[in-house]
């Protein structure tokens, strides 16, 4: 995941959205970086609070997402996986990743993908919005979810 090519669009201006913030619990350090930039990321959108949710793993975040966001106006998922020596870093990666987008299309609530999958926890630390990293991927996600929520509203606007 890289930066490169991201929007550099204006402030975005969320207020009155429901936004629920779900985040997996491995990998604590980058994990706390995480979730401070989303709801950093939120709070400047003009969403102050949140519903924040923590599940055990990433594999769990789609199940979770799924059930809140029906709730919500858009969904923020959080969470880390560093490759291993074993598979388990392709089939965790995989089911949430397309757990994420199908419950996003399911209930047609917006789901920010802020899911790492680094080499290693050195790589995930640089992309955690902590001091000293270089990129903010939790506030990117949350900032994603909540442009498309105002997408989706533009586009169905309430009558
Ligand atoms: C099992 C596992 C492993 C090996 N690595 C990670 C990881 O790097 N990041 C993460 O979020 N979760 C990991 N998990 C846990 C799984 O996501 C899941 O919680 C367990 O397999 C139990 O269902």
């Amino acid at each position: 995941m890289s930066a490169e090519g991201a929007p550099t669009d204006s402030a975005v201006d969320g207020r009155g959205l429901a936004v629920a913030v779900v985040a997996a619990s491995w990998h604590q350090q980058v994990m706390d970086g995480l979730v401070a930039g989303a709801l950093r990321r939120l709070a400047q959108a003009g969403v102050p609070e949140p519903t924040v949710i923590r599940v055990p793993g990433s594999f769990e975040l789609p199940v979770v997402v799924g059930a809140v966001a029906p709730a919500h106006d858009a969904v923020v998922a959080l969470g880390v996986v560093i490759r291993g020596g074993t598979p388990h870093f392709d089939y965790v990666c995989s089911a949430a990743t397309t757990g994420l987008a199908a419950v996003a299309r399911e209930h047609g609530v917006p789901v920010g993908f802020g899911l790492l999958t680094c080499d290693d926890e050195e790589q995930a630390l640089t992309r955690a919005g902590l001091a000293g990293s270089v990129e903010d991927k939790g506030a990117e996600a949350a900032e994603a979810a909540v442009r498309t929520a105002l997408v989706l509203r533009s586009l169905d606007p309430p009558g």
